[in-house]
């Protein structure tokens, strides 16, 4: 791909003023990576609109001169997605960070896409409601990655993913038009459902530039359990066990000791270690009577105790439920402070986590990886860092180690899961998505894209 000529400078330059675009190699630099893996993607322009009509002109004139464009939100991305692996240009939404309104009599929001996660909900505490999808990074990440990867977080586990919580989208189609994908009701049997279609769509289809999105009341308690188990496997069957139980956590996650270390003492946070566990379980009940959450915290209680937990201890207050929190948030990226990491999103039927994971650590031990597991276990979703450690680039990017990955994801399929539960597919993972989906899957979604994007120039070369 040639880089963009004068002329189409030009137009782009009229759209959004000159200091919206960005050529200097220096400037474009940082989008050429994100925090996948070492990836690097630079783009040969970087654009950054204000609104609707901004993005619309900008699309219409990459569709026009076949420019390949990418949308890039906080760049949180864990699978590539945001990069522009064929040049073109990156459109940026982060000056599109509005919330342009909260119905309180209907619980729903409307927001611009730029809009970082974490700041609606800081916004929406005086109005005691929440919007539940809460990725690791949502201090950082933008509700607009979110919705292009689905993502989910810990608490999807009972509120559901971004896919759940999304109403209705205002999107711009590759030829430059704007339409809303749906209407603003819990309920909608009008026709194809294109807001879900685009949402997980990782902007390959359209560009997401408005949401409507649910709330839901604060729940008035919370409260936070950490169960140690000396052993990895009995963690996990434990996960099951808790919903026979009849119990329906907020958030059920696991973490491997080995994670735990580094994140607390990255964060030089304070972690109740016990001497021999190997994997601990958060685990979240929430609601708005004290009394019955305490009374399902001892059904828990009981229930971990069969399953041979080693330590149980249980935060009821607000600082020491955020310092667990926050060492479970920041595995991914402690960890990849020490070693570059593939992050494989691994995502099972929650029964099969204990197969899941003695199988990801038999793969390593034959490949000759080492790995951090740690994840949503509540639904099954594992998060699986290979870490690259002493190995060289040759063998980092080889035959061997991706055979490696390749047997991981052949075993999900196996147990009835799939290769990525909440990371998207992007760039790194496409090359496995035969593993999961035969010539007539792929068919159908290429008549899709064909569909929205004749000419190819949303995100070209990702997904499949
Ligand atoms: C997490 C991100 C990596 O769960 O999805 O920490
Ligand atoms: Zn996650």
């Amino acid at each position: 791909m040639p880089k963009l000529s004068q002329e189409q400078q030009e137009k782009l330059r009229e759209i959004v003023g000159k200091d919206q675009l960005l050529l200097a190699a220096s400037e474009l630099e940082p989008y050429g990576s994100d925090y996948t893996e070492d990836l690097f993607f630079p783009p040969d322009a970087v654009i950054r609109p204000a609104t609707t009509e901004e993005v619309s002109a900008i699309v219409r004139v990459c569709n026009t001169d076949n420019i390949p464009l990418t949308v890039r939100g906080a760049g949180t991305g864990l699978s590539g997605a945001c990069l522009p692996v064929e040049g073109g240009v990156v459109m940026l939404t982060e000056r599109m960070n509005r919330i342009l309104d909260v119905d309180t009599k209907n619980f729903q929001a409307t927001v611009e896409c730029g809009l970082i996660n974490q700041s609606l909900n800081d916004h929406l505490l005086d109005y005691g409601l929440f919007y539940p999808p809460d990725p690791a990074s949502k201090g950082s990440c933008f509700i607009g990655g979110n919705i292009a990867h689905n993502s989910g977080g810990p608490r999807a586990l009972k509120y559901g993913v971004t896919r759940d919580n999304v109403l209705n989208l205002e999107v711009v189609l590759p030829n430059g038009e704007v339409i809303w994908t749906g209407a603003n009701t819990l309920k909608n049997s009008t026709g194809y459902n294109l807001t879900q279609l685009l949402i997980g769509s990782e902007g390959t289809l359209a560009v997401v530039t408005k949401a409507v999105l649910k709330l839901l009341p604060i729940p008035g308690k919370r409260l936070l359990f950490l169960a140690g188990f000396s052993d990895f496997t009995n963690a996990c069957r434990a996960v099951n066990a808790v919903f026979l139980a009849g119990l329906q956590p907020s958030a059920l996650e696991l973490m491997e000791s080995q994670g735990v270390r580094i994140s607390a003492d990255a964060l030089q946070l304070n972690f109740p270690f016990k001497e021999g566990c190997e994997a601990y379980l958060l685990i979240e009940l929430d609601g708005q009577e004290s009394e019955l959450i305490w009374r399902d915290a001892e059904t828990l209680q009981n229930t971990l105790e069969e399953l041979g937990v080693d330590e149980l201890l249980i935060a009821d207050e607000a600082q020491r439920q955020s310092e667990w929190w926050r060492i479970r948030s920041a595995i991914g990226e402690t960890v990849k402070a020490k070693s570059v990491y593939k992050e494989e999103d691994t995502v099972v039927p929650r029964h099969y986590l204990p197969e899941l994971l003695s199988g990801v650590k038999e793969i390593g031990e034959r490949y000759g990886f080492e790995t951090v597991c740690y994840g949503h276990a509540g639904d099954g979703n594992l998060h699986v860092n290979i870490l690259k450690g002493q190995m060289t680039d040759e063998q980092w990017n080889g035959p061997d180690l991706e055979e490696g990955i390749r047997e991981i994801f052949r075993l999900c399929k196996s147990l009835g899961g799939t290769i990525s539960g909440e990371h998207g597919i992007g760039w790194v993972q496409k090359k496995y998505m035969n593993e999961v989906m035969g010539k007539a899957h792929f068919e159908l979604m290429k008549g899709i894209k064909l569909a929205f994007d004749p000419k190819g120039i949303l995100n070209p070369s990702k997904i499949f």
